[in-house]
This record gives structure tokens, sequence and C-alpha cells, in this order.
């Protein structure tokens, strides 16, 4: 190929920008990982990478057994029987079976002599201290949000317990049964101080508000999440829309919380598979609308699962400074989607926004989940710089590495600082 100055200009720029988004270290501001502090809730290692519900779902498109039966097996037979189905029997080129295989290349692993027992043995020598290193280098991480939820009883007795805290682990304060299953989440709150009573009244709203108070305190948490069906709406006569409305929402403004939402799952479409069996759906964004524009001194972050949504929800950004999207989510952290998004994004919102979180469940995840990632993410912005430099607009070094530092954690604590 015959190179001229442009083209070699061209590509040094796209060079230079590929190592800049490999290098910058990101905020992963949204996992299920755990601080080390919080024992076997913290997944690591290549039983708990074979068994992700990313996996198990693909299996049992092989599998033909019962699915009760596959739950019956210890998670090392569920392993097997996952790497047999999806790495022996088929080649692993699904995004979740790759992201196996990268991982293990990235630690050192051999994973081509298709030799699980050997990979077993070199997990089972690692120290979770000197992995969860390992890992974070790897992924070129500065911080990981953990999800946080009072309502779970394993954590809960964590948090009451207290501990040291690791520094790169971050808190986000899940608060879903609080939204979605009032009358329980009711009477749990009572049993543990906080006088909310089953009927919504402000002595409910000032209790919910407490409990938000001291569990974001107990957590630092960085902000308060939700996740909700595709049909959530806001305003609306009923128990979720008045406790946002009364509660969530009041206690966010006061402590400067952004509220993230997640809109578009459909939990336990088919229950059989557990953790796997949720689905997606388009969601109505109307709700998320309605949110912005009521609240204009409330934060919102959001990223919504149906790749159907997402042009809509870019233009919703673009209308309110209060929102901030983010992520590509589950079923859209796809090489192929994420390619789509963050050019859509870039192309409507700029730099203002975060294009990926993890999502990780198991920490090793991590690894493969940032490079791929990375890969596209850096693809996507070296087009949009060498189409500046086409119509004369050079960017300078540190010009890119600030543009990528804000859309790796950057704009994110930008907007979690603002007040508006
Ligand atoms: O609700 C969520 O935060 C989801 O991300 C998870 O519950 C889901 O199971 C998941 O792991 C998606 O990546
Ligand atoms: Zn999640």
């Amino acid at each position: 190929m015959h190179f001229n100055i442009t083209d070699s200009h061209e590509a040094e720029l796209r060079e230079r920008v590929l190592d800049i988004v490999d290098e910058t270290p990101v905020d992963d501001i949204h996992t299920h990982l755990y601080d080390p502090a919080f024992g076997p809730l913290l997944l690591w290692g290549i039983d708990d990478l074979l068994t992700y519900h990313y996996l198990v779902a693909e299996s049992f498109r092989y599998f033909d057994l019962p699915y009760a039966d596959f739950w019956k097996f210890d998670k090392t037979t569920q392993a097997n029987l996952i790497w047999d189905a999806l790495f022996l029997q088929h080649s692993p080129v699904s995004e979740a079976c790759r992201g196996v295989i990268t991982t293990l290349h990235a630690l050192g692993l051999e994973a081509k002599h298709r030799d699980l027992p050997a990979i077993r043995k070199w997990f089972a020598e690692q120290s979770i201290d000197g992995h969860i290193q390992k890992c974070i280098e790897l992924a070129g991480i500065k911080s990981i949000c953990m999800t946080n939820s009072p309502f779970d009883d394993l954590e809960r007795q964590v948090w009451h317990k207290g501990f040291d805290r690791e520094p790169w682990f971050t808190s986000a304060l899940r608060i879903d049964p609080l939204i979605l299953d009032w009358p329980r989440t009711a009477r749990r709150m009572n049993e543990w101080g906080y006088p909310t009573g089953e009927e919504l009244s402000i002595g409910a709203f000032d209790a919910v508000k407490k409990f938000l108070a001291d569990w974001a305190e107990r957590m630092d948490a960085k902000y308060v999440m939700v996740s909700l069906p595709p049909d959530f709406e806001f305003p609306a006569n009923n128990e979720s829309a008045e406790l946002l409305d009364q509660a969530v929402l009041p206690f966010c403004r006061d402590a400067g919380l952004p509220l993230a939402v997640m809109p578009g799952v459909v939990r336990q479409v088919n229950p059989q598979l557990l953790l796997a069996g949720d689905g997606v759906e388009r969601t109505n964004l109307t709700f998320l609308k309605n949110l912005c524009a009521a609240f204009p001194q409330n934060k919102f972050a959001a990223t919504v699962l149906a790749r159907e949504n997402q042009h809509e929800l870019c233009v919703l950004a673009r209308k309110f400074r209060n929102l901030h999207i983010f992520g590509c989510w589950w079923f859209t952290n796809t090489p192929s989607i994420i390619e789509e998004m963050t050019r859509e994004r870039t192309e409507l919102v700029g730099l203002s926004y975060t294009p990926q979180h993890s999502d990780a469940r198991v920490l090793d995840q991590i690894i493969y989940k940032w490079q791929h990632s990375r890969t596209v993410i850096g693809d996507v912005l070296a087009d949009k710089y060498v189409d500046l430099l086409r119509v004369g607009w050079e960017c300078s070094e540190e010009e890119i590495q600030r543009d990528v530092e804000g859309l790796f954690g950057g704009d994110f604590a930008r907007f979690c600082r603002a007040s508006f």
C-alpha cells in the first residue's frame, strides 16, 4: 500500500489514540464484585468464570439434561459440563466464551491445551490478594464500584460487623426491593428499627429517608441504584412512584447523590435458568423524561437494556443535563453493539457520558470485559479524531488524554459532584 503524508499522519494519530485508550486507567462504575472482606461473596477463578450466568444460558442450548438436574451438581461438575459443551464440543466464539479465553490468555495460561484440571490447579495456587492485584493491573482499572444491597442478608452482616476497606473498592447503594417490593420490604425495615408501617405515610417516607441516609453513610455510597422493568411508569398512582417521589428522590437531592436507573430487564423470563433466566424488553422511556423534567435538581444516571432504546436515550441526554448515560449493559455488552452505541453516543453527546462498565460478577472478568471494550472504544474514538484531522482540527496528545480520562470515569465524577 502506498502511504502519502496524510495517510501516515492519520495512522500515527490512530496509533496514539489506541495507545491512550489502552493505557488510561478506568473507574469501573458498575460491577457485582466485592471487597475481599466479604469473603466468599467475591467470586474468582476458573469455576466461577465457567459458571457465569451468561455461559449457563448458552450451555443450556446444547444440554439435554433437565434444568433441575444441572442445579443439583456442585460447582466443579457444572463447570465441567459447561466447558465440555461450549469449549470442547463447539468453538468458544460467543462474547462470553471468548471472554474466558481472553482472560486465561492474559493471565498466562495456555487454554489452547484444553486442559481444565491444569487450569484449576493454577488458580488453586493463587492467593486472593495477589490475584486481585494482577486482575486490576491487567484490566487497567483504578476503581471498582460494588453493587451493595442492604437487603442482602449475607452482605448486611459484613457491613454491620465493619471492615477495613481496600482502597480501590467503592460502593453503590442498590435499592431494588424498596422500589419494587414495598410491603415485604416495609416489614423487614420495621424489624430493623425503621418504623415504616405498611401504609405509605409521612412517617414511612421519613423512615425510608433515614434508612437510606444510614446505609449510604455506612457504605460511603457514590450513588443509589435500581433496576426497573420495561413498563415502569412515573408519575403513577402506585407505591413505587410514591416512594421515589417522597423518599428516594428527596434523599438523593439532600445527599447530592445520583440515582442510577437500569430499565429494560424482565426478571425470570425462564425461572428454570435461575440467575440466567432474566430477559429484555424495550422500555417506555417516558418515565425517565418525566423524572428528569420534574426533578431538575436530582441527578439521574441511566443504562438501558434494549438496543432499540439507545438512540432515544441519547436524545434524552441532550435535553437534560441532569441525565448521565453509561455502559453497555448485559445483552448490549457485545462488540458489535458496543461499537454502535459508542458511535451513536459520541455523535450525539460528545464526551459527556461513560461508555462502559464491566458488570463483572467474577473478578477475573474485568480483564476481558475491559480489553474487549477498549478495543472497540479505541477504534471509534480514533475514527472521530481522524475525521477532525481531515477537516483541519488537530488534537494534541494532552487533549486526547483529557478526553479519554473523562470517558473512563472523569465525566461521571464531574456529574456526581455537580449541583444543578
Ligand atoms: O441488575 C443488574 O445489575 C444486572 O447487571 C445483573 O443482575 C445481571 O444478572 C448481570 O449480571 C448482568 O450483567
Ligand atoms: Zn449489574
